[in-house]
């Protein structure tokens, strides 16, 4: 070997020991969370299947289960979390200004989004597109026919735009009728103002089953106008974390991958050989100190909400009242696009 090389080589491999065996340093994210004792999730102030709370103030929903999965890894408590209803334009400022520690709330990851306001997006919880409700009445069975339709829609959302770019990419000219509160937008549709109302399909079925006054008198047309990967976020600037809110609501997906659920979780952690499992319910590696966190980071999470089979089927899919197909939602050996990163 050229000797040159070799004290470059030498700082190498010393370098990469170091990086293997550094302990994570817990960010002041982190340090802020456990002094409080609860983890900030900013979420919506009421869409069905996502985040909303019950006349007791319950929260459940996707985005909730994210945000208790984080809270069962780090606190050990998936109760230990303060739900922050924000509408659409508030909830980029809150995240901003640290009015909370992660904002999951049915968000859109774009390029804007990601490089302009100093953001991580961090794992995809749900591929949605936008679309329309209509009422059956007024005949329309294809966004086609929606030329010179009134439209409302919510603004500080992806909905507003892309509802702009859809009429004019289309040559399909619309008068959009935005409202700042979610509640005053589908309100004023439901009371005629508007032919049709857009924003993300899952919410609409939401919409149409739980704010209608009658569902049947509704339909979602068949087309989708845009992709909304809904993503939760962190404020740049505390990287590890950022690792924690990738890393959890990954190890959901890759649960339901190696056939962990809230189940068998315990019977897998007594008896499991298999190590991918190992890993996942703290009796394998330990990966969870690299996240600044202890061994069952990750059985604590899959067991207070389930691996992300169980959370989509329970918030939006058969057993919720939206009953939204698996689709693109589905794992990636299945026909969807879910590929969680691999824990290991
Ligand atoms: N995914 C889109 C839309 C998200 C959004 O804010 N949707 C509205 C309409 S469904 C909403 O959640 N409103 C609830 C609220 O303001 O509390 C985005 O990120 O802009």
């Amino acid at each position: 070997m050229n000797k040159t090389f070799r004290p470059a080589l030498a700082v190498l491999a010393s370098t990469l020991a170091l990086a293997s065996a550094a302990p994570a340093f817990a960010g002041k994210v982190l340090d802020t969370v456990k002094q409080r004792g609860s983890v900030k999730c900013g979420v919506t102030n009421g869409v069905a299947g996502f985040s909303a709370p019950d006349t007791q103030g319950n929260w459940s929903g996707l985005d909730v289960d994210t945000c208790r999965a984080v809270a069962a890894a780090v606190l050990g408590d998936a109760k230990k979390v303060e739900f922050v209803p924000l509408n659409s334009q508030q909830r980029f400022s809150a995240l901003q200004a640290g009015e909370v520690d992660i904002l999951a709330r049915n968000t859109t990851w774009n390029l804007t989004r990601d490089a302009s306001l100093g953001f991580h997006f961090t794992t995809i919880n749900y591929y949605d597109g936008q679309g329309f409700l209509v009422p059956k009445k007024i005949k329309v069975t294809s966004a086609k026919q929606l030329k010179g339709a009134t439209i409302c829609t919510q603004s500080g959302t992806t909905n507003e735009k892309n509802v702009a770019d859809w009429s004019k990419a289309q040559g399909i000219p619309v008068k959009t009728v935005v409202f700042e509160s979610f509640e005053a937008s589908f309100k004023a549709f439901f009371a005629g103002r508007c032919q049709a109302f857009t924003t993300d399909t899952s919410a609409l079925a939401g919409l149409r089953n739980k704010e209608a006054p009658n569902p049947d008198d509704y339909i979602i047309l068949p087309e989708l106008i845009s992709k909304e990967p809904l993503a939760p976020l962190v404020r740049r600037g505390d990287d590890e974390w950022f690792a924690i809110v990738k890393w959890v609501p990954n190890a959901l997906i890759e649960a339901e991958e190696a056939g962990i659920t809230q189940a068998n979780i315990d019977e897998l952690k007594r008896s499991s050989k298999d190590p991918a499992q190992q890993r996942l319910v703290g009796t394998g590696d330990d990966l969870g100190k690299l996240l600044g966190l202890d061994k069952d980071w990750s059985y604590r999470a899959i067991k207070a909400v389930g691996n992300y089979g169980e959370i989509f089927e329970r918030n939006v899919g058969p057993k919720s009242v939206l009953k939204l197909p698996r689709g693109a939602n589905n794992l990636w050996n299945k026909g969807g696009l879910l590929y969680a990163l691999p824990v290991r």
